[in-house]
């Protein structure tokens, strides 16, 4: 395929997902597929670029929540497509991760990257969703053996949930028992360095890297 052909299978879905259409966007990535664009690619160069389009949309006042909300569900149309072949086949055994996005915060888009990577990775995950109060970290902990402890947040106010869900699992006397990524768009090094948290990664390929290291494997 010429870079001309790849670079419009890009902008359309691209733009189906700033516009809101799910059906065109499932269609565009259907067809980017069958012209043997890499999932990746679609990720890193089209829906990423569009959710980021449009947060600056919203930022200038010509997109509010409701155009936000059409554009992530036209994004999850795509994700829906591309996650099964993002997650590969490789079977689980890198170790057990239990993620969410932390308590308030409804943002799911990068953690569900996350999701889909670390499986892509080897891991075992438990994806406990959004809006994941500190306890259900714990029970994941405690109950179903977890490894990593992955939060997720996309909000200034959420992200102080990281640290009382750090605390949660000290005070549950797990803490030891687990490590504990964190990422997110507001989330930093030092942010995680000042929480007691064992690593953070500024993106989906990043936080498999990590991951990988806190079991002890090559990244
Ligand atoms: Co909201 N929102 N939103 N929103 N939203 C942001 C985050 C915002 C920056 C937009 C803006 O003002 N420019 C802003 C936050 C400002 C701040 O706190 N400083 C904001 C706001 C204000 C809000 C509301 C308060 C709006 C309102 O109601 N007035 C509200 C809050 C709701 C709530 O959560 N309680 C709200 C609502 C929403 C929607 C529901 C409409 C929708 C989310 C839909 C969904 O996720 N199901 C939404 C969206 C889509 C966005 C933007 C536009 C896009 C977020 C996204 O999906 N990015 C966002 C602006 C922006 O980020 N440009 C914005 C793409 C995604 C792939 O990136 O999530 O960063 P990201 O994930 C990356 C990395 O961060 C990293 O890897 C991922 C892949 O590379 N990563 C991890 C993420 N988690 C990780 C975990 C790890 C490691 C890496 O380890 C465990």
């Amino acid at each position: 395929m010429n870079a001309e052909s790849t670079a419009s299978h890009i902008a359309l879905l691209r733009q189906a997902v700033i516009d809101g259409q799910a059906g065109a966007a499932a269609a565009a990535t259907r067809q980017a597929l069958d012209a043997g664009l890499p999932p990746r690619r679609l990720v890193d160069e089209a829906l990423i670029p569009a959710m980021d389009e449009a947060g600056r949309l919203f930022e200038c006042g010509e997109f509010f929540v409701p155009e936000l909300l059409v554009a992530a569900r036209a994004l999850k149309a795509s994700q829906a497509l591309l996650t099964p072949l993002l997650a590969g086949s490789e079977r689980a055994s890198a170790g057990r991760v239990a993620i969410g996005t932390v308590k308030g915060d409804m943002h799911d888009i990068g953690k569900n990257l996350v999701v889909a990577l670390l499986q892509g990775g080897g891991f075992e995950v438990i994806d406990l969703g959004a809006d994941v109060p500190p306890e259900r970290f714990v029970a994941a902990v405690a109950d179903a053996g977890a490894d990593i402890v992955g939060l997720s947040a996309l909000l200034t106010t959420t992200m102080l949930q990281m640290k009382s869900t750090v605390q949660a699992l000290e005070q549950a006397g797990v803490r030891g028992a687990v490590k504990v990524i964190v990422g997110g768009a507001p989330v930093t090094q030092r942010f995680a360095d000042e929480i007691g948290a064992d690593g953070f990664a500024d993106n989906a390929a990043a936080a498999v890297a990590l991951a990988r290291r806190l079991m002890g494997r090559p990244a």
